[in-house]
C-alpha cells in the first residue's frame, strides 16, 4: 500500500522523559492500570469526518487543511483513496476504532439509488481495510444535516418525503454498520429541532422523531443487528433548539416513547458545555439511569460560545471523565471517540498526529490519576460519611420508605435543631490538585 504520511513512523510510547513530539509520553497501550491494559480502558476512536473531510474552514474563511492525497472530486476513486489514507493514519497513531457518517466516506450521487450503491461498494473496501489492519468500527451514523433537503430537519421535517429520504439513508447506514461489525450506531439530531416556534408544531415533530427511532430499532432487529444504539445530546447549533438538548432531556424523551431499552447516550464534552453543564454532570445523569454508552472526547473554549471541538488536553477534564468511567465499570460497546478537529492554523498532515497524541496522553494521565484516586478512596469515603445520617435511624427509615410526613412531623418536633457538617469543598479541591 502507498504511504501517504511519509516521514512519519508508527507512534510509540517513549515515557515522560522523552522529548520526541511524535511519541506518547503517557499512553502506553499495554500497561496495566486497575488490572486492565490502558487501551482496553480507553478504547480510542478516530472520527473520519474530522480526520479526512474537515478542510478547517470557518465562517470567515476557506479551508486551510493540506490533504495532498485528495483530488477534491466526488468520485468513488477519491473516496477509496481517502479510506486508504485513513487506515494508514489509524495504523501509525495506534488507534483501534473509528467512526463515520455515510456521506463522509462516500459522496451524494445523481440519484438516491446510485448514492447507496456507491456507498456500499466503498463500505466493502472499508471491510477489507479493517481485516488487513485489525481495526474496528466503534459506531456508524448517517449525515442527515448537510444536504439542503434537511434544512427543516430529517425525521422532524414538516415534509414527509424528507422523512422517507432520511429513513432510506439510515436504513443503508445501519446495513453498512452491520456489515462492518460496528459495535454501535449513533443518532445525533443535527437539525432535529427548530429555528423558531412561530412555524413549528413541536409535539408533532417530537412524535415523528420517536417514530423514526422505533423504525430504526425494528429494522435492526429484522436484520439481526445487535449493536448498541446511541443518542448524542446537544442543545443548539445548527438549530436554535435541538430536541435532544442534554442528557436529562434525552432520557425523558426515551422514557416517554418507550425507547430506553434500546438506546444509551453518546455524550460529548463540548455539547455539555453548550448545554450549560459540565461533562461530569452529564455523565452522572446518564450513569444514574444506566444509560451511558459512549463518549465523544473533545473540549470547548471558555471564551467562545460555539462548538469548537478542540482536542481534549485539560487534565481536570480527562480525570473527571475517567473517574466516572472507572466507577461505572468501564465501557461495554462504547469508547472515547475523538470528535475533535485541529485549529485552522494547524493545517499540515503531521498536526493530525500531534492532536491525537495530545488527546491520548491526556486521557492516559486522567486514567492513571483516576485509578489512584479510587484506590485511595479519600473522596468516596468523604461522600459516604456526608450522607451517613441516612444509613440508620430516621434517615434509614426515610430511605426504606417506611415513614411519611406524619411521622417526620412528630420526629422533627422532638429533636434539637439540625447541626450541619462542613462540605469542605475547598479542602477537597486542594486534595484533587495534589493528585494532579
Ligand atoms: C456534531 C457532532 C457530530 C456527531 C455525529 O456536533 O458531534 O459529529 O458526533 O453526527
Ligand atoms: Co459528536
Amino acid at each position: 500500500m502507498a504511504a501517504y504520511f511519509s516521514g512519519i513512523e508508527k507512534i510509540n510510547y517513549e515515557g515522560p522523559d522523552s522529548d520526541n513530539p511524535l511519541a506518547f509520553h503517557h499512553y502506553n497501550p499495554t500497561e496495566l492500570v486497575a488490572g486492565k491494559p490502558m487501551k482496553d480502558h480507553l478504547r480510542f476512536g478516530a472520527a473520519y469526518w474530522h480526520c479526512m473531510r474537515n478542510e478547517l474552514a470557518d465562517p470567515f474563511g476557506a479551508g486551510t487543511a493540506l490533504m495532498p492525497w485528495d483530488d477534491g472530486s466526488a468520485t468513488e476513486q477519491n473516496a477509496l483513496k481517502r479510506a486508504d489514507v485513513f487506515f494508514e493514519f489509524l495504523e501509525k497513531i495506534g488507534i483501534d476504532y473509528y467512526c463515520f457518517h455515510d456521506r463522509d466516506i462516500s459522496p451524494e450521487c445523481g440519484t438516491l439509488t446510485e448514492t447507496h450503491d456507491m456507498f456500499h461498494r466503498v463500505v466493502a473496501h472499508f471491510g477489507d481495510l479493517q481485516k488487513q489492519g485489525g481495526k474496528k468500527l466503534l459506531w456508524g451514523t448517517a449525515c442527515l444535516f448537510s444536504h439542503p433537503r434537511y434544512a427543516h430537519g430529517a425525521s422532524t421535517s414538516p415534509n414527509a418525503d424528507v422523512f422517507a429520504y432520511g429513513a432510506s439513508q439510515v436504513k443503508n447506514a445501519i446495513d453498512a454498520t452491520h456489515a462492518l461489525g460496528g459495535e454501535g450506531y449513533t443518532f445525533w439530531g443535527g437539525r432535529e429541532g427548530y429555528g423558531s416556534l412561530i412555524n413549528t408544531d413541536m409535539t408533532r415533530e417530537v412524535d415523528h422523531l420517536a417514530t423514526f427511532l422505533h423504525m430504526a430499532v425494528d429494522y435492526a432487529k429484522s436484520i439481526g443487528y445487535t449493536g448498541q444504539f446511541y443518542i448524542e445530546p446537544k442543545p443548539r447549533e445548527p438549530s436554535t433548539h435541538q430536541y435532544d438538548s442534554d442528557a436529562a432531556a434525552c432520557l425523558n424523551f426515551l422514557r416517554q416513547y418507550d425507547l430506553l431499552d434500546h438506546f444509551k447516550l453518546n455524550l460529548e464534552t463540548n455539547h455539555a458545555t453548550l448545554a450549560g453543564h459540565t461533562m461530569e454532570h452529564e455523565m452522572e445523569v446518564a450513569i444514574g439511569a444506566n444509560a451511558l454508552g459512549s463518549i465523544d472526547a473533545n473540549r470547548g473554549d471558555e471564551l467562545l460560545g460555539w462548538d469548537t471541538d478542540q482536542f481534549p488536553t485539560n487534565l481536570y477534564g480527562t480525570t473527571n471523565v475517567m473517574l466516572r468511567l472507572l466507577k461505572m465499570g468501564g465501557f461495554t460497546t462504547g469508547g472515547l471517540n475523538f470528535d475533535a478537529k485541529r485549529r485552522r492554523e494547524s493545517h499540515e498532515p503531521v498536526d493530525l498526529f500531534h492532536a491525537h497524541i495530545g488527546g491520548m496522553d491526556a486521557f492516559a494521565r486522567g486514567l492513571k490519576i483516576a485509578a489512584k484516586i479510587i484506590e485511595d478512596g479519600r473522596f468516596s469515603e468523604f461522600v459516604k460519611t456526608r450522607y451517613s445520617s441516612f444509613d440508620s435511624g430516621m434517615g434509614g427509615k426515610i430511605e426504606a420508605k417506611q415513614v411519611g410526613f406524619q411521622d417526620l412531623d412528630e420526629y422533627a418536633r422532638g429533636i434539637e435543631a439540625p447541626q450541619l457538617s462542613s462540605g469542605r469543598q475547598e479542602h477537597l479541591e486542594n486534595v484533587l490538585n495534589d493528585y494532579l
